[in-house]
């Protein structure tokens, strides 16, 4: 028999509550490029009502250091994203596939283990032209656009809750 009815449909916005805290964790390595990305996120903030004192910004050496951290904000319970922000680009030995390895697992483990968002805002690029595209020129800046993602899984936390799940 034909299904009649509509599907549950939960999705989040941009607008959260105005309680709503967020952490920024930026890499100082490759510091340029990442300082566009912490530009473009704080503006992506900005534009949609999150004012500075509900940002808290925090450095780390590398990305390699960014889990570790980024953990530990989301664990605090005094966020409801974090945006782990920072630029890996290949060089001429596997350093690059360990850092990369390593950031975006510790990434999506912190982020499944304290139940917070936890964004991925790294570059991960074969060369410095590649990664200066994506933070701020002609590929858009990769650090807004975590922070939208941040923003939304914080309003989509809030409708889940009120589903009931
Ligand atoms: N860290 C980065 O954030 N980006 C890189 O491109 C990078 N490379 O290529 O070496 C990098 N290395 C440092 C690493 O993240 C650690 O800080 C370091 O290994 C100390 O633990």
């Amino acid at each position: 028999m034909a299904q009649t009815g509509q599907p549950e449909v939960l999705e989040g916005g941009y607008q959260v509550p105005k309680s709503a805290r967020f952490a920024i964790v930026a890499s100082r390595f490759n510091g340029p490029i990442v300082e566009n990305l912490v530009a473009g996120a704080l503006d992506a903030f900005r534009r949609h009502g999150v004012e500075s004192e509900r940002i808290t910004l925090v450095r780390v050496p590398g990305s390699f250091e960014t889990p570790l951290v980024a953990s530990r904000l989301a664990e605090s319970e005094k966020f409801d994203a974090v945006v782990a922000l920072g630029v890996v680009i290949r060089g001429a030995t596997s350093h690059y596939d360990h850092v990369v390895a390593e950031v975006a697992s510790g990434c999506a483990r912190g982020a499944l283990e304290s139940g917070v968002p936890i964004l991925f805002g790294v570059l991960t690029t074969e060369t410095i032209e590649q990664a200066l595209e994506r933070a701020g020129t002609k590929a858009g800046n990769k650090g807004f656009d975590a922070a939208l993602g941040a923003l939304e899984m914080a309003s989509l936390d809030q409708v889940l809750s009120d589903a009931g799940y």
